[in-house]
């Protein structure tokens, strides 16, 4: 586990990231991905996982915003498994289920060094704002692939699209929260002596 300031910074000709990332920090969010619901959801995720997290994307957003999400979602995993492995001292196991008003979203994660994404159920207007919804899956599947995360998101109710969206970003957030959970009884928390 790295507990102080990771920092990457990735170029191509689609998207110029840098990020800051503390995996233990106090919910501390500086973002500016050029996508204003991309934002919004990225600060709610930092605010209820109690990470720090600063991200600053040049993109082309001309296009659309495809390769700003995905991109950021392959930086913030790499940062993720950096900071991550090897595991020791934390629960490893994390779930949340988060409520939004009407809608109701589950989040079951391993750190598991295996990435794995389990994206199900989910029924969303194409849109919202300017925001393509399809591009969530995107970035949730870039954030376990890099990690090396297991991670399985399941919409449980919710006919609000941002309710829904807003709701998947808090539940990542929380079971991840709770998976970094300190335990002093916890070793390697692995039979197999090292993850
Ligand atoms: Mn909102």
């Amino acid at each position: 586990m790295r507990e102080e300031i990771l920092e990457l910074t990735r170029n191509t000709k689609e998207t110029q990231i840098s990020m800051k990332l503390k995996i233990y920090g106090s919910g501390v969010a500086k973002i500016d991905t050029g996508i204003g619901f991309f934002n919004h959801m990225l600060e709610a995720f930092t605010k209820h996982s109690l990470l720090d997290l600063e991200i600053s994307c040049k993109g082309d957003t001309h296009v659309d915003f495809h390769h700003s999400v995905e991109d950021v979602g392959i930086v913030l995993g790499q940062l993720l498994k950096e900071a991550l492995y090897p595991l020791s001292g934390v629960e490893r196991f994390g779930e949340a289920s988060v409520v939004m008003d009407e809608a109701a979203v589950f989040c079951a994660l391993d750190l598991s060094n295996r990435a794995y994404l389990v994206y199900e159920n989910f029924n969303q207007n194409a849109k919202v704002g300017e925001f393509d919804t399809e591009l969530v899956e995107e970035f949730f599947r870039a954030v376990a692939i890099n990690s090396a995360i297991t991670l399985h998101l399941n919409q449980i109710r919710g006919k609000n699209t941002h309710h829904i969206i807003e709701a998947t970003f808090k539940s990542f957030a929380v079971a991840l929260r709770r998976a970094l959970a300190k335990n002093a009884r916890i070793g390697t928390p692995s039979t197999k002596g090292v993850l």
